[in-house]
């Protein structure tokens, strides 16, 4: 918490600052301008965070506490973001059981300039920046990035209309202090005169960036579930924003028309939910059925896509938010593509097969002798993640290699289980017999769904 302390080395929580004020003299009864401030400047912070939430005037926290839960960031907001500011300046602390408000008067006004506007709080009834307890010295407010005139989704309606003013109908915490405008690329820059002429100022970078489109895995059996993910932060038009839909197109060899699935905003807790600009979709896959989809926040979405084995699904999303060097009038189709399994492939996750010859006693066969009744014991084990029907082939041939015997069935395993098929035979011959067992694919094609396996007695 060093990096916190205040400049002349009093802790910020540690001690009422109205009485051991850094500048020692209390700005209510003296000027600010008239102490020495330059060497107790108020320091601020710009918070990707909200660094107040569940923190703001609660018996227990400190200054310090809140200013160290600040994810301070400089850079990579959007033209949609909230900078959330913490001003540390406890001269301005000027009753102690009370919440100071600062930067809403004309003489030590707070402003927020960007490459396309600038607002000030000086003006009437302004939101000014409120401390974050009676005694804390440190000051909170907010400024809001609103854009411009400009249509993001390509449906030709403006989603962003920008703004220069300060805020006032609803109070700092609701709304923050003010807007200022901001394209595609650019700055922003808060300035507190906390003395005359005398200006604590910071700046943050924001700019446009390229959207990405990602599924959840390079290959998908026609069970799964596909989880794509749309991720662009500039298509958030305020921070939380889950109202505005993003139309992904997504299609199939086999369906080259395809769905169109409207992506919305899902809040991702991991990390700064404000600079998250997630938009996920969920579809499943169809060998049969047509193809077709349903819209709906919040995740709720569903869609249905129809393949073939070893088709290749694409993706695609346009994007009308990219960064220099592309202009505002650009847009960019995003394209992601992923493949379904092919059937073919699926033999290499071969099931496990085993077996078990018994003599007439029930011991293991170790002699094939003529008349010898024997028994076959298979086990199959479904190492898929799906049920199998398989087809089960048990052929034995004699010294000569001549068949002596085939017997087969059919046998439905569901995923991690074993399913166990028996056959009896009285042996016609003396000397070495080969039993083979073959395990194919029911459903589809007899395809071979094990390795063969051989045992010789
Ligand atoms: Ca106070
Ligand atoms: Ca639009
Ligand atoms: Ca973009």
């Amino acid at each position: 918490m060093t990096v916190y302390a205040a400049p002349n080395t009093t802790a910020p929580n540690t001690t009422a600052p109205n009485t051991t004020a850094p500048n020692t003299t209390a700005p209510n009864t003296t000027a600010p301008n008239t102490t020495a401030p330059n060497t107790t400047a108020p320091m601020m912070l710009f918070c990707a965070n909200n660094p107040i939430n569940d923190k703001y005037n609660v018996d227990g926290i400190t200054a310090g506490n809140i200013m160290g839960g600040c994810k301070e960031k400089l850079d990579g907001y959007s033209w949609g973001s909230r900078i959330y500011i913490l001003i540390y300046a406890p001269g301005w602390n000027t009753d102690s059981d009370k919440l100071d408000v600062i930067g809403n008067n004309k003489h030590n006004p707070i402003t927020a300039n960007s490459r396309e506007g600038n607002m000030s709080l000086e003006g009437d009834g302004c939101n000014g920046f409120i401390e974050t307890a009676p005694d804390h010295g440190l000051f909170y407010g907010s400024i809001k990035l609103s854009g411009f005139k400009y249509d993001i989704n390509g449906d030709g309606r403006p989603d962003l209309f920008g703004g220069n003013r300060c805020e006032k109908n609803n109070s700092v915490l609701d709304d923050g202090a003010g807007r200022v405008e901001a394209k595609q690329n650019g700055a922003v820059t808060v300035n507190f005169e906390y003395s005359e002429k005398k200006f604590v100022s910071k700046t943050a970078l924001h700019s446009w960036r390229e959207a990405t489109l990602e599924f959840d895995k390079t290959e998908y059996d026609v069970s799964d579930e596909i989880h794509l993910t749309l991720t662009d932060l500039d298509n958030m038009r305020w921070p939380f924003d889950k109202k505005q839909p993003y139309e992904i197109h997504v299609y199939s060899d086999s369906d080259s028309s395809g769905i169109l699935m409207d992506a919305y905003w899902v809040p991702n807790y991991k990390g700064i939910v404000q600079m998250n600009g997630h938009y996920p979709i969920k579809l499943n896959l169809t060998f049969d059925d047509e193809s077709y989809e349903s819209s709906a926040p919040f995740g709720f979405s569903h869609g249905l896509l129809r393949v073939s084995p070893g088709d290749t699904i694409y993706a695609k999303y346009w994007d009308y938010s990219l960064p220099k060097p592309y202009s505002t009038d650009d847009q960019k189709q995003i394209v992601s593509s992923t493949k379904v399994n092919d059937l073919a492939l699926d033999t290499t996750i071969p099931l496990e097969v085993s077996t078990e010859i018994t003599d007439s006693n029930g011991k293991p066969l170790h002699h094939c002798v003529k008349g010898e009744n024997i028994k076959i014991k298979t086990n199959v084990s479904n190492t898929k993640d799906e049920p199998v029907s398989a087809y089960i082939i048990t052929q034995i041939k004699d010294s000569n290699n001549v068949v002596q015997h085939i017997s087969w069935s059919t046998i439905n395993i569901a995923p991690g289980k074993i399913g166990e098929i028996n056959s009896k035979w009285i042996m016609k011959n003396d000397g070495v017999h080969t039993f083979e067992i073959f395990v194919l694919d029911n459903l589809v094609n007899l395809n071979s769904i094990s390795n063969p396996l051989m045992i010789e007695i």
